[in-house]
This record gives structure tokens, C-alpha cells and sequence, in this order.
């Protein structure tokens, strides 16, 4: 673990106290507690004023403007989501992209409630020539020199399906300040980005939205002037809970020889996950865990794997694999923005 704090600079401290990841005991709740839920936030935490409203607009044919109430009686879906930040895995590149440098913590799965967004599109009735849909946060900050809200965009295909949320609670409450109160948007199987907080603004476009968040961040570049493929759905990951106990200052785990049950989650938003394997010869030997049922459609599914620890300093990895063929690298792919970095994990352990 050490290489990837090498040379960590005031600005990423900064942003590293601000914004938490899970810790990876965590991993053992269906559900992840609210306070131990990851957080990312851009700027700072907005100040929701009472009377909000959520606009729904641009082009369409019925304009609407909806207070907490309105959208509180509207139809009500409760769904299981994991959500994951793009950047999880930043940390391990090298060079290290200056940003929020996540380890592997940047994860949850919380139950949101919310109205479903299509209801919402139909009543506003997109014109014709509509294309995508914006989402605007009321959070301000400058990035990359412009000065913004933080904004995202969806293809108006993606937008109108069934499972595409504008929350108001999360695990049965209110939603907390810092995951987007009083509302945000929950697009179950994509990367954190597009789960617009604090959400006060619905636009339908004509044209694919140019801002910065859509446009040059949240991209798969290997130089700056390249435009890039957009980050969107969530890559096959798998993660163990850490066995035994830590070192303080290392986090290197001890635990005693014989049968060990290693247990993690999995999650893939491209297609229901089919199998984790565990290694600790460096990803020679693998061997297949037991995988549950997921927590939901779109929430990461439990795994367990009865461990017969030989003596000694290895590494364990895990490696999850989903149905579309799709299987977690043994080693990172460097880009510049540092985003989906689904390498495997890997847990120094002694085994005594
Ligand atoms: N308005 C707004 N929405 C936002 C952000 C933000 O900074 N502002 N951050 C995004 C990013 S990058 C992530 S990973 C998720 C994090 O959601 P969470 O803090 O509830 O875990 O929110 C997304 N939605
Ligand atoms: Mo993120």
C-alpha cells in the first residue's frame, strides 16, 4: 500500500478527508449504513433552502415544476443500488492522476426511494428532436476553469427506463445533506457521476450536452486533447472483507493457519455477476467462492470462500467475472483521468 501514497500533496489530503470510502469491514451489510456509505462530493454541500422545487424543462411540451410534496405522492419505488465511483482505484495507477485518490473504498448499497424519472418525462412530454436529458445539481465550483454546477447528462433511452430514480430517502429516511438532500437522481448499474445530487433542474435537449462534467471529465483519455469514450456503466468488481486482524500503521492482516472464511461482495453493472475466484499464488492458481443471490437487480451480490491458510506472507486477490464475459484485470490500465481502475484486489495477509 505504501507506493500508492507516495508523494500524496496537500490538495488530494484535502479532498481525502472531505470525501470517505467505506471501510471494507463494511462489506459484511446487505445494506451499507448511511454513515458508512462512500461520499463524493465535487464542491461543497449545498445549502437546501426550504420551498425547493424540481423543474422539469427544456424541450417539452408541459413544462412542470414540482414541490417535495407533489413528487412524494407521485408513485413510490424502493430499490437495492450499489453505487461506485468512477475514480475507485485511482490511487493504484502510476503516475498517480491528482484527484480524489481512492483506494478501493469508494463503494455502497443504500436503498433509495424515490418517483420514477419516466413518469415525470411523460407528463412533461419531450418534443420531438429530443435526445438526451440534463440533470443540474445547486452545487457551484470552478474545474478545469470553468465555472459550473455540477452537471450530467443521460440519452433520453437511458433516461426514461423503468429504474432511473429521483430519490428522496435513502435506507428509509430523509436523505443525509452530504448524499444529496433533498433529492438526487439514482441510475441503478452506472458509475457515481451520473447520480446528480442535490438535483433541482431536469432539461431535455436536442443537441448532446458539451459541459465540462459530460464532455472532458468522466472520459477514457491517454493524453488531454483526445475526446475519449464516456465512463458510464459499472465494470465487474469484486472485494473481500480484510481477514483476521490489522496492522495499525500497515493494515497488513494477521490470521492463524487452518480454515479461514473469506467473504465479499461483487457487482458488475454490465450483467449479473456468474462467478468470484480467490488466488494466492499471484493469480496463478484461482479458485471458485460461493456466490448468494444479489441483494437486488442492480445491488452487488454477498460471496464466501472457505480458505485453507498454509503458513506464511502471501497475498490473497479476488476476482469476479460477469455475464457478459466480462472479468476484472490482474493489473491496472493507466488513463489519464484515473476511472475505472477494476484491477483485482489485493490483501497482504500473514498467515501464523
Ligand atoms: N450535484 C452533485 N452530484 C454528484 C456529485 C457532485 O459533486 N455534485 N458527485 C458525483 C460523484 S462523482 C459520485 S461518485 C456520486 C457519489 O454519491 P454519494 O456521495 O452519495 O456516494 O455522486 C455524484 N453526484
Ligand atoms: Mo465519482
Amino acid at each position: 500500500m505504501a507506493e500508492a501514497s507516495q508523494g500524496i500533496g496537500a490538495d488530494e489530503l484535502q479532498l481525502a478527508t472531505r470525501n470517505h470510502g467505506m471501510p471494507l469491514e463494511a462489506l459484511r451489510f446487505d445494506l451499507t449504513p448511511a454513515g458508512l456509505h462512500y461520499v463524493l462530493v465535487h464542491y461543497d454541500i449545498p445549502d437546501a433552502a426550504r420551498g425547493w422545487r424540481l423543474e422539469v424543462g427544456g424541450a417539452v411540451r408541459s413544462p412542470l415544476a414540482l414541490s417535495l410534496e407533489d413528487l412524494r405522492s407521485r408513485p413510490r419505488t424502493t430499490l437495492p443500488v450499489t453505487l461506485e465511483c468512477a475514480g475507485n482505484g485511482r490511487a493504484f495507477l502510476d503516475p498517480r492522476p491528482i484527484s480524489q485518490p481512492w483506494l478501493l473504498e469508494a463503494v455502497g448499497t443504500a436503498e433509495w426511494t424515490g418517483t420514477p424519472l419516466s413518469g415525470l418525462l411523460e407528463e412533461a412530454s419531450p418534443a420531438d428532436g429530443a435526445v438526451e436529458v440534463l440533470f443540474t445539481g445547486a452545487d457551484r465550483g470552478i474545474e478545469g476553469e470553468e465555472e459550473q454546477e455540477y452537471e450530467r447528462s443521460l440519452p433520453l433511452a437511458e433516461a426514461v427506463r423503468p429504474e432511473v430514480l429521483v430519490a428522496y430517502e435513502m435506507n428509509g429516511d430523509p436523505l443525509p445533506p452530504q448524499h444529496g438532500f433533498p433529492l438526487r437522481l439514482i441510475v441503478p448499474g452506472w458509475y457515481g457521476m451520473a447520480h446528480v445530487k442535490w438535483l433541482r433542474k431536469v432539461t431535455v435537449l436536442t443537441e448532446p450536452f458539451a459541459g465540462y462534467q459530460q464532455a472532458r471529465g468522466y472520459r477514457m483519455r491517454s493524453a488531454p486533447d483526445e475526446p475519449g469514450e464516456p465512463v458510464t456503466r459499472l465494470l465487474p468488481r469484486s472485494l473481500m472483507i480484510p481477514p483476521g486482524i490489522p496492522d495499525f500503521m500497515t493494515r497488513t492482516r494477521y490470521v492463524e493457519a487452518g480454515t479461514v472464511v473469506l467473504r465479499g461482495r461483487a457487482w458488475s453493472g454490465l450483467g449479473p455477476i456468474t462467478r468470484v475466484d480467490v488466488s494466492w499464488d499471484g493469480g496463478w492458481g484461482w479458485h471458485e467462492a460461493a456466490l448468494d443471490p444479489p441483494v437486488g437487480p442492480f445491488a452487488w451480490c454477498g460471496w464466501r470462500f472457505e480458505w485453507d491458510a498454509p503458513r506464511g506472507e502471501l497475498e490473497l486477490l479476488c476476482r469476479a467475472s460477469d455475464e457478459t464475459g466480462a472479468v476484472q484485470p490482474l493489473h491496472p490500465r493507466w488513463n489519464l483521468g484515473g476511472y475505472q481502475n477494476n484491477a483485482v484486489q489485493r490483501v497482504r495477509v500473514v498467515v501464523r
